[in-house]
């Protein structure tokens, strides 16, 4: 046909480079060198269009980025109709129409997906799409459009955003005439939305001590000052905010020594660091959808409050503010995180907070889907990705409810700013932050107040680099920790872990790195080291 002819013709100007045998759409989406990537998003473009046309002609999102990686990677996702991820189904497709290996083969990967899902190529479809600071960022914006070109897809580019800003986007452009909206479709909808929602959940208490946000040297920072100017000032909440890292324009210091995945691996301040002991701060990654706090003690010793910290503290407001509504009988509220959260702290959410606690495997799609079966489902991961998502259910109850008391009007005005605050489609560094620095408002807690809700267990995460990843197999419902191959390794590491206190201790393979991952915790930090170690000897 038209189309695949069109294909064949401009997928030329892309080839494939050399250096790469491969490409895999994982949990990242593809990420790689931003210099290899022209193919890849050609590819995205067929592709996005045909998810579109698949699904009546919603708008479907491209976010180019390669998020807490160096500067000179790059890589894309894609995003579903509401904001969520890519359907799991499409994601082997992806990984099939950018690996033709020849123009025919990639016509021919677009035709399978057409016969598999019977798509018409005469229905309208609809992209739109964005991309983080990093250099190559603008040239693989013009393989993309090439893609969408070639198959007659009607685009938007929408320049440089964070990735949940285009998720926003994407949810707020398919709901634009229902009878809730999510938001005006623009860059200043979204501030406007999040910024209304924080004034108004600021609105009877103020923020005591300023805060400073690491931005990574990434599209955080110029976002984030713009958020800045939707807020109520200094002056009204009492809140200061300083922006530091924000030298977008040195594309080489992007991420470097600095950002939320550096202080989390590192577990130290950021360059740029100057707080005094007990100052407040916080690092967003290079395309902000994850935020880590912290601070230092005197000494100085370093307190990381990470995305399990975040999870407990929104839980726990949460759930103060759905009992304070009297909806306690009928909202169901769950924390869902993977192996990887301190035990401590899953501990706090069943038995301090009351409150039910689920695990999943690794990956943010996991922990989404698991959200999604609560009516107010807290996710987190420990790195710091992670947001809170309102059913349908708890949105009509918390917006329908005529409050019994002005003590009850108020505690409802917060809740329902709550849901406007948070990021439903993804976790959102800004979105978090803000819902963070208003808890922190109203329970008048400093960062050692937060930190001392609970102790995290010690804890060590190591990664073993192996030859073949694939060979290490979890147990299905299992969170990934039991390990069903290579066989006999579970049964010597269950027999290892028994001698520890409290020891726990799980190996998977990653997902996203040539190595397995082994995080273990017990009792005693020296334990903890000597477990870890011990069964990283088992492997190999
Ligand atoms: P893998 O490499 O599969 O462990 C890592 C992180 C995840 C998630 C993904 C995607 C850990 C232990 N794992 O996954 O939390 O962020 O990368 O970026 O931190
Ligand atoms: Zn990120």
């Amino acid at each position: 046909g038209k189309l695949e002819t069109a294909i064949a013709e401009s997928v030329v100007n892309f080839p494939r480079p050399a250096e790469v045998d491969k490409f895999t759409y994982g949990t990242a989406g593809f990420r790689t060198k931003g210099d290899w990537l022209d193919h890849v998003m050609f590819g995205m473009g067929l592709l996005a269009g045909l998810r579109s046309r698949k699904l009546k002609g919603q708008t479907i999102g491209v976010m180019i980025t390669a998020s807490h990686n160096k500067a000179e990677d790059n890589g894309v996702k894609l995003v579903d109709p509401m904001g969520e991820m890519l359907e799991q189904d499409w994601e082997s497709w992806a990984t099939t129409i950018v690996n033709g290996q020849n123009p025919e083969e990639t016509v021919k990967a677009y035709g399978e997906v057409i016969q598999k899902y019977n798509i018409d190529q005469d229905k309208p479809a609809n992209v739109i799409y964005a991309r983080d600071t990093r250099p190559s960022g603008a040239r693989l914006v013009k393989a993309l459009e090439a893609g969408l070109k070639a198959t007659n897809v009607t685009y938007k580019d929408f320049g440089i955003l964070t990735t949940p800003q285009l998720h926003y986007l994407v949810r707020a452009t398919n709901t634009q005439n229902d009878k809730n909206p999510y938001g005006e479709v623009s860059e200043a909808g979204y501030y406007k939305k999040i910024g209304a929602a924080f004034r108004t959940a600021m609105k009877n208490v103020k923020a005591t001590s300023p805060v400073t946000v690491d931005c990574a040297n990434g599209v955080g920072a110029p976002k984030l000052k713009e958020m800045i100017k939707y807020l109520p000032t200094e002056e009204e909440c009492g809140l200061k905010i300083n922006v530091v890292n924000d030298r977008v324009e040195q594309a080489e210091v992007l991420n470097k020594d600095c950002g939320a995945d550096y202080v989390k691996t590192q577990q130290k301040v950021p360059q740029g660091f100057d707080g005094k002991a007990y100052d407040r701060w916080c690092s967003f990654d290079g395309d902000a959808d994850r935020i880590v706090y912290y601070f230092n003690e005197e000494g100085p010793v370093f307190r990381l409050l990470d995305g399990d910290r975040i999870a407990t503290l929104a839980a726990s407001f949460l759930g103060d503010l759905v009992a304070k509504c009297d909806f306690s009988e009928n909202l169901k509220l769950g924390v869902v995180q993977t192996a990887y959260a301190n035990g401590a702290s899953s501990k706090y959410v069943t038995e301090r907070l009351q409150l039910q606690s689920e695990f999943t495997p690794t990956g943010v799609k996991h922990l989404h889907h698991a959200a999604a079966r609560y009516d107010i489902g807290v996710y987190f991961e420990a790195n710091g990705h992670g947001t809170v998502l309102f059913s349908n259910k708890a949105l009509n109850t918390i917006w329908s409810k005529e409050p019994e008391s002005p003590a009850q009007l108020e505690n409802l005005e917060v809740l329902r700013a709550a849901t406007e605050l948070i990021n439903q489609t993804v976790g959102d560094a800004i979105s978090d932050f803000l819902l963070v620095e208003a808890i922190l408002a109203h329970k008048e807690y400093t960062v050692q107040e937060w930190i001392t809700t609970y102790t995290d267990k010690p804890n060590k995460l190591a990664k073993q680099v192996v030859k073949r990843r694939d060979e290490y197999k979890t147990v299905p419902g299992t969170a990934e920790q039991k390990l069903e191959s290579p066989k006999g390794l579970q049964e010597q590491i269950d027999t290892e872990v028994a001698k520890y206190r409290e020891g726990r201790c799980f190996v998977r393979a990653s997902g996203t790195e040539d190595a397995v991952r082994i995080y273990g915790e017990a009792l005693s930090s020296y334990d903890v080291d000597h477990m870890v170690q011990t069964v990283a000897d088992l492997i190999n």
